[in-house]
């Protein structure tokens, strides 16, 4: 199915700046912020609570059903710190969103992360865990990493996508 508008996912470690990318995004170009962890939370696609860590133990079978039939519309920019449970043909595009570790543990201290979840969350973003997993899951052409460690980055960022989307749009006018 050809989709009238793309799908964007923007991913990258908790804290990192999706949802803010996210919203001011969807502002600029009329497409939907898809939070993944309000469909968890909301259409009940998890498994409990798990409390050591503080989140949602998501069943992702149940979180494709239900996003599946608006998604494959297109026109949604995906929020979440995972990718590659999402089918191939559903993007045109998968941003990895990148932040120095001092700054990311500022951050997540600010939302009073407990130090286990910190910790693991600087790990996985010292490791470039979710670039290489967005680089195993999605072609080549079809993944960018952004910083994002400060406001000049991010406008930056969010102009850059916007320019992707106009481009995407002109290319598939019907
Ligand atoms: P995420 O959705 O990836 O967890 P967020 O959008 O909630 O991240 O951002 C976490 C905090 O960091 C929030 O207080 C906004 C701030 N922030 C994010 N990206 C930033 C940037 N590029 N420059 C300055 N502050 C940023």
């Amino acid at each position: 199915m050809t989709r009238s508008q793309p799908n964007i996912i923007i991913t990258g470690t908790p804290g990192v700046g999706k949802t803010t990318h996210c919203e001011t995004l969807a502002e600029n170009t009329g497409l939907k912020h898809l939070s993944v962890n309000d469909v968890v939370k909301e259409r009940a696609c998890h498994d409990g609570f798990d409390e050591e860590y503080g989140s949602w133990i998501v069943d992702e079978d149940k979180l494709l059903d239900a996003i599946e039939d608006e998604v494959k519309q297109g026109g949604y920019i995906i929020d979440w710190h995972a990718c590659d449970l999402f089918p191939k043909s559903w993007v045109d595009l998968v941003v990895v969103l990148r932040v120095d570790s001092t700054m990311l543990y500022d951050r997540l201290k600010a939302r009073n992360y407990p130090e286990n979840k910190l910790q693991e969350n600087l790990d996985s973003e010292i490791m470039q865990v979710l670039l290489q997993e967005a680089r195993d899951s999605y072609d080549e052409e079809v993944v960018v990493e952004l910083y994002s460690n400060t406001t000049e980055e991010m406008e930056s960022n969010v102009e850059r996508v916007e320019g992707w989307v106009k481009a995407w749009r002109e290319n598939n006018e019907r």
